[in-house]
């Protein structure tokens, strides 16, 4: 590249300066090149730059020519330089389409779009029900004392039925040497913990996660989510349980199911039933069915009347207040109602289930 000089101005310096600098911008293939070359001819200390500086010593007539044919050229150079560049543009694309065998036309990367994991499907499914016959929705904590899994659900410390919920435990002692914290193996502490913290009437669902130390199976798994249901006022009946539960059914299942109460035990209810809908895949015939295994019936719940002492245990009147409370698995209702054959398929992370849902 030329070195800035002071060349005194005339009509044909000004005319080589142009030619030198267009023939010289034609031939670099660069924009650092480019740069280079703008400061050399039209920067601070350019060479026509110093050009016009020089303009002062000419006379009147002189500079008014010379001062315009410089103008020009300044304008000349500038266009040629936006040229380059243009051309620099497209052959730096071409040359990169080229060599990276890019494909300008191809449509671009999708980004993949999540959803909704299929117990939380279904879990919002159940509480939309229950939220249309008037119940709330409510949580509560996944590490629990015993006080609230055990004790205030009438299962003291001894008791058989703590053989039934059998879970981990947190590893903390009380100053009495207890290790009084567990992982929560069913929804039904909520029960207790509503209760305390407000009066009837009190309709309310809790879905969450619970824990069992268990071995897995294909309906067994050691984490899985309830949904609670708990309905506490005056003068509620056994009448009441089964038509709620009746309906939430029929609205989950189809207008056609028919449901069974058998009885069943849990220690914070009395009477307690297990619930279950006729076969829908069978429509309750029974025979070679695989989802309810011969039997026309599906059992999908526990439930029964809240049991006199845990009303009284959260200081309730037992001859004032009835209720009835509820707890289902949501992963076996939708197991159930997508023909879904093994527990262990919702938290194994695979992808090609997750996507069917
Ligand atoms: C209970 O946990 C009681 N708390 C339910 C209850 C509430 C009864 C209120 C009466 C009144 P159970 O252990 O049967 O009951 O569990 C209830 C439901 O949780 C089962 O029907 C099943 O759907 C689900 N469940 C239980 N254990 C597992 C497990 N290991 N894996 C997956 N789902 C489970």
């Amino acid at each position: 590249m030329t070195q800035p000089t002071s060349e005194p101005p005339s009509s044909q310096t000004i005319e080589r300066l142009t030619r030198e600098a267009v023939d010289e911008l034609s031939k670099l293939g660069t924009y650092e090149e480019l740069e280079t070359w703008r400061v050399a001819y039209l920067g601070r200390r350019g060479r026509l730059t110093l050009l016009l500086r020089g303009l002062s010593g000419l006379d009147i007539d002189e500079r008014r020519l010379v001062g315009s044919l410089a103008n020009e050229a300044k304008g000349t150079l500038e266009q040629n330089l936006e040229r380059r560049s243009a051309e620099i543009d497209g052959a730096e694309l071409a040359t990169s389409a080229s060599q990276d065998k890019l494909d300008v036309t191809l449509p671009g990367r999708t980004t993949p779009v999540g959803r909704l994991h299929p117990t939380t499907q279904i879990v919002r499914e159940i509480c939309g029900v229950f939220s249309d016959l008037g119940f709330s929705v409510v949580e509560g904590p996944e590490v629990e004392w015993d006080h609230y899994n055990f004790e205030m659900l009438n299962i003291p410390r001894g008791h058989p039925a703590r053989d039934m919920w059998n879970t981990l435990w947190v590893d903390y002692q009380n100053e009495a040497g207890e290790q009084p914290m567990l992982l929560r193996t069913h929804t039904s502490p909520m029960q207790a913990r509503v209760m305390e913290s407000s009066r009837p009437p009190i309709r309310v669902v809790v879905p969450g996660k619970c824990y069992r130390y268990e071995a897995t199976d294909a309906t067994h798994e050691w984490h899985f989510y309830q949904v609670e249901g708990l309905a506490v006022d005056e003068g509620i009946t056994f009448a009441d349980l089964k038509g709620t539960l009746y309906e939430f059914a029929r609205r989950l299942f189809g207008e056609d199911r028919k449901v069974r109460f058998r009885c069943d035990y849990f220690p914070f209810v009395e009477p307690g039933v297990d619930m279950s809908i006729d076969c829908f895949a069978c429509e309750g015939e029974g025979d070679g069915c695989r989802i309810c295994r011969d039997s026309g019936w599906i059992e999908i719940m526990g439930a029964g009347m809240v049991h006199p002492k845990v009303l009284a245990g959260v200081g309730y009147d037992p001859e004032k207040y009835t209720g009835f409370a509820f707890g289902l698995g949501p992963e076996r209702i939708a197991m159930l109602k997508y023909g879904i054959e093994d527990i262990r398929l919702f938290y194994a992370n695979d992808l090609r289930f997750l996507r069917q849902f």
